[in-house]
């Protein structure tokens, strides 16, 4: 079957933002079209700056992400926001509560702001958002900030869609801990402690430095992952982390880094539709509906086990050499 978009793909490489969002919606929905539609503006993709900021609910990402679009505007660059929500529908308030603070900003047609919640949709939140990215920047914003509710597994895979990822914790409630154990902190290219406004905010700056200095040691030419101060509510600090993202940039395109990381994240991304695509293959195949029907009692028998049917299926959708195989 064919799935058009009815041009919506070429009014949005025109700059029609009512496109750009339909688009988004699309996407949203796993809508087929949609996988269409990326195909078409694909060529188009890869030139926007993507930051993530990520933190536990209430440390003032979402107060940050304002003020950081605000600060970027002043440097005349365009900027969408995506508000990714993995934990919905129970935190739908909470996004509510962002969309009214943004709407700040939204009177600003330069700024562009999107809630995205999680539909236990098949991609997955971290693929959706890959894709909402992509339409973004083909639209030719220039800075894309998602932020994420959490610090849970979710989260992490949704900042491994970005460049450049920004931790937030507030001073005195063992934000840093929880960071370091939910594997947070080492994906972080900077930490921010918030409401320095707050005792204990210089202790939780150098006990951060603390364990950051823990990694191993880095070479000279290496990142080191800065921990700022800001006061979000005020825009306190909001230059210098701006800076910070900037340097972080420059750093990715001068050292070739960006481009390593950048096919990493190509790489995985192919990968994983690979597997949604063989899945499916596998599932619609008449051949493999019969023999899995044969395995599936001989299984139960106990005279085969899944490890070995799986293997075998797997054989019958790709028929090359399976090297380290051992049989
Ligand atoms: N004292 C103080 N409060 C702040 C600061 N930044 C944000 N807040 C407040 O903290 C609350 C949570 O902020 P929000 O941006 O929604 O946090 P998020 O859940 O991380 O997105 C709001 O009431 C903000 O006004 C700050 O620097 N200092
Ligand atoms: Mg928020």
């Amino acid at each position: 079957m064919e799935y058009t978009t009815n041009g919506l793909v070429k009014e949005l490489l025109e700059g029609n933002r009512r496109a750009m969002s339909r688009l988004i919606t699309l996407v949203e929905n796993n809508s087929p079209s949609a996988v269409n539609a990326i195909q078409e503006l694909y060529p188009y993709t890869g030139n926007a700056i993507t930051v993530g900021i990520t933190g536990p609910p209430g440390a003032g990402k979402s107060t940050l992400v304002n003020q950081l679009a605000k600060e970027f505007r002043k440097r005349d660059k365009t900027v969408g926001i995506i508000a990714v929500d993995p934990s919905s529908p129970f935190t739908q308030g909470a996004i509510l509560g962002d969309r009214v603070r943004m709407q700040e900003l939204i009177g600003d047609p330069n700024v562009f702001v999107r809630s995205m919640a999680s539909r236990g949709a098949m991609g997955g939140l971290s693929d959706t958002t890959i894709d909402v990215i992509a339409v973004l920047d083909a639209f030719g914003k220039d800075i894309i900030l998602v932020e994420t509710v959490g610090v849970g597994q979710d989260e992490v895979e949704v900042m491994r869609a970005v460049q450049t990822v920004i931790v937030v914790g507030v001073p005195g409630t063992g934000d840093a801990i929880q960071a370091l154990k939910a594997g947070i902190l080492e994906i972080a290219n900077i930490y921010v402690v918030n409401k320095a406004d707050r005792e204990g905010a210089d202790q939780a700056v150098s006990y951060l430095k603390q364990l950051l200095s823990l990694e191993p040691k880095k070479a000279k030419s290496e990142w080191r992952t800065p921990v700022l101060k800001t006061v979000a509510m005020h825009g306190d600090g909001v230059p210098e982390l701006t800076k910070a993202i900037e340097a972080h940039h420059t750093y990715l395109s001068s050292t070739g880094k960006g481009h390593e990381e950048e096919a990493a994240r190509i790489r995985h991304q192919v990968l994983t539709l690979a597997q949604r695509e063989l899945y499916s293959r596998l599932s619609r195949s008449e051949k493999v509906k019969e023999v899995l029907a044969e395995k599936v009692q001989a299984i139960l028998r106990r005279e085969a086990n899944p490890y070995r049917t799986a293997r075998e299926l797997a054989d019958l959708a790709v028929e090359s050499e399976s090297p380290g195989y051992s049989g």
